[in-house]
């Protein structure tokens, strides 16, 4: 394996020698690796992406170098640094921003920006805040952005496409774990119509789409390792048409609980209020400008919306015997749908404080 990294890592133009390859991150869907190299040369990210969850590769890596780009001329006209504050892809000696290797599967490479960290999760009010703000930056940065981006996965935070999914996973019982849901199906059919009555104002209108990151866990905001500033925003795999909701919902989901997405313990698992104000704070610092009183009347429930979403994929996969997200140990799906619905219920409850908080 290691000598297949290095020939797939030197295909790409990296400066300096390679000196190590070694595995990286938590994601759940690509295999994701860290290129050292020697001198001063930067490191490197090297991702496998998974073709089978990203069924268009070239148009995916196509819409991150058109969103970069423009990210990278707005940090260079307000005087930022671009090689710290933009994510930058390197393409391939031969000019192309993905390798294809002999077993067919695609290969991409950013640089690796150096003294910055990602959490999993965020321990302290400070720490919301930066990542609110990361997140309202990067909107911010991209609410000028006009040029035409690819749906690289199809409906990919649509709720009404979400259920569908869910009731064909329901009908078919795939995995035979149909019986054994019958506390979670009844909890998700309940909060159905209330989830399909916000998408009508999606697809009416009133919330405008925008260009989104659409992936905006804690993890995915680099912040600089001694001021904890959000640097730069990575992983842009999903970004392309979407609600200004959908990144702050998903900040929301992976901030505000004290827990990992999988934590088992329920008991754990809660929406603090304090977390949720220094989102808001941070978030409406860099966005405040540019959105509308239509998606500010929405950002409290924009929470519970993606949590909910992303509890019926997991439970959906749990269904459907666990093809899409990579899981490490028994029923794992199952366990990170039940915490999103614990944090979902949690929201439920402190609704009333959370658009209090907005106003
Ligand atoms: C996946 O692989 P990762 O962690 O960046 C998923 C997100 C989910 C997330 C849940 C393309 O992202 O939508 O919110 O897992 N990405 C895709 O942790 O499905
Ligand atoms: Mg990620």
């Amino acid at each position: 394996m290691k000598a297949e990294l290095q020939e797939i890592a030197s295909q790409f133009a990296l400066e300096g020698a390679i000196t190590a390859i070694d595995s990286l991150g938590e994601g759940f869907i690509n295999d994701t690796f860290i290129v050292r190299t020697a001198g001063d040369a930067p490191d490197y990210i090297l991702q496998r992406k998974n073709k089978s969850i990203f069924p268009d590769v070239p148009a995916m890596m196509e819409n991150i170098r058109k969103v970069t780009d423009h990210i990278r001329r707005r940090v260079a006209a307000a005087g930022g640094d671009p090689r710290r504050e933009a994510m930058t892809v390197v393409a391939t000696r031969d000019g192309k921003l993905y390798h294809v290797d002999a077993q067919g599967e695609y290969w991409a490479v950013s640089v690796f920006i150096s003294d910055t960290i990602a959490y999993n999760k965020a321990d302290s009010p400070e720490l919301a805040r930066k990542g609110g703000e990361g997140i309202g930056k990067f909107q911010a940065q991209l609410a000028d952005f006009t040029e035409p981006l690819a749906e690289t996965i199809k409906g990919f935070h649509n709720i009404r496409h979400r259920f569908v999914q869910w009731d064909e996973a329901l009908r078919r019982d795939a995995a035979g774990r149909v019986k054994d849901l019958a506390e979670e199906i009844g909890w998700i059919e309940s909060r159905r119509d209330e989830m399909l009555s916000f998408w009508s104002k999606v697809e009416d209108g009133t919330i405008p789409t925008r260009v989104t990151h659409n992936d905006t866990k804690i993890n995915n905001v680099m912040l600089d390792e001694d001021t904890d500033h959000a640097v730069c925003v990575i992983d842009l795999d999903t970004v392309m048409p979407g609600l200004v909701l959908y990144d702050f919902g998903d900040m929301v989901r992976t901030v505000t609980p004290p827990t990992e997405e999988d934590e088992e313990d329920l008991d754990k698992v809660r929406m603090r209020m304090p977390m949720f104000q220094s989102i808001v704070e941070g978030y409406l610092t860099a966005a405040h400008g540019f959105l509308t009183q239509a998606e500010i009347d929405q950002l409290a429930f924009s929470g519970k919306l993606i949590t909910l979403e992303i509890g019926i994929r997991f439970l959906t996969d749990y269904l459907e015997g666990d093809v899409y997200f990579k899981t490490e140990r028994e029923r794992h799906n199952l366990h990170r749908a039940r915490t999103q619905l614990k944090l979902v219920e949690s929201m439920e409850q402190q609704m009333p404080e959370m658009e209090e908080c907005i106003r």
